[in-house]
């Protein structure tokens, strides 16, 4: 990663956690309804492997934040729309926050039916293919959803047909109250890789430069027609399931240490270090985070509700 790109990388997981944090207190206020899964300790991992993308290459993000789409360039207006039901959303405002669709950017979405995603992105990946294209697919997933059938159907169908996707697993140890090692068999999802004689590859999630070039490698792969990859980013979920969790499933002290590896001050110092980051430029990226992000959500208070006449526009069938 050059300087320009760490500090781009930076900029949108500062951005992500502020939006997050902003989200949160709407939802907690009553203001913003929908069903929001914190992504908060997890930006390194989706922003930086975003990076790595072409803008005319397809994502399908997991249920978790909302560091992809703000890594993707939507515009924070239209998710606030969306988060709020508000016509100017996305999905004008039909769908909420977990529905955010932006085909102008590659962004196919996610299914809100775990596991709906890996046949979408085999799908994605077999249309590249017909059409003589050499776009990539990246699909985000977390450690329980690898545990659906869908998982293992599509990555052979893409093992087997060399398709250009990239299945990237955000392994944050926890499935809503359940760990990893009590529904998963394998130690790494990565180690699941072999079972396709695909590449497998784990890394700290919670390093942008592992991460981006580990995606990056993948993704140059799967252009050059070689098929398809399995990554693994280790990271942990460090707020709860959704807000409003009690979280009365772990305890205290496995999330305060988790916390001593948070990802946004860990590249703040790595950053600081290279004199890339300077006290500077970090208060002009906080101040042009909150100054958008009031902006969006003045723009999404201002929009109207979806009306009802409207309800079966966008259906295609
Ligand atoms: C098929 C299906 N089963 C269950 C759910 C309910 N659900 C929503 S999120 C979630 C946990 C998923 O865990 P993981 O894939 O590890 O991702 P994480 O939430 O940890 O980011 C579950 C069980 C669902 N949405 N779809």
């Amino acid at each position: 990663m050059d300087k320009k790109l760490k500090l781009e990388i930076y900029r949108k997981m500062l951005l992500s956690r502020r939006l997050e944090e902003r989200i949160a207190e709407l939802i907690k206020a009553g203001q913003a309804g929908g069903f929001m899964h914190p992504g908060v300790g997890q930006e390194a991992l989706q922003v930086a492997a975003i990076a790595a993308l072409r803008p005319d290459d397809y994502l399908l993000y997991a249920h978790r934040g909302v560091a992809y789409w703000v890594a993707r360039g939507i515009p924070i207006e239209k998710i606030l729309c969306d988060l709020a039901g508000k016509e100017g959303g996305t999905n004008h405002g039909k769908g909420g926050v977990m529905r955010v669709v932006y085909p102008q950017l590659g962004v196919l979405g996610e299914s809100g039916t775990l596991g709906g995603c890996f046949p979408i992105a085999a799908g994605a990946g077999l249309s590249i293919r017909v059409k003589g294209e050499d776009k990539v697919v990246l699909c985000f997933f977390g450690d329980g959803t690898s545990n659906r059938g869908t998982f293992h159907e599509a990555l052979n169908l893409c093992a087997v047909r060399k398709l250009p996707v990239v299945f990237l697993c955000e392994n944050n140890g926890w499935a809503v109250s359940t760990p990893t090692e009590k529904s998963t068999a394998v130690k790494d999802i990565a180690m699941r890789a072999a079972g396709y004689n695909v590449p497998g590859k784990t890394v700290d999630g919670n390093d942008p430069e592992a991460v981006y070039d580990a995606v990056k490698e993948a993704v140059d792969r799967a252009r050059q027609g070689n098929g398809p990859s399995l990554l693994e980013g280790k990271t942990y979920r460090l707020w709860g399931h959704w807000v409003g969790d009690p979280e009365d499933y772990r305890s205290r002290e496995e999330v305060e240490k988790h916390w001593r590896s948070d990802p946004l001050p860990r590249f703040e110092e790595k950053l600081a270090g290279e004199k890339i980051l300077t006290e500077k430029i970090k208060a002009e990226f906080e101040a042009e985070a909150m100054a958008t992000i009031d902006r969006a959500v003045e723009f999404s208070r201002s929009q109207p509700h979806p009306k009802p006449e409207s309800a079966l526009d966008d259906v295609f069938a």
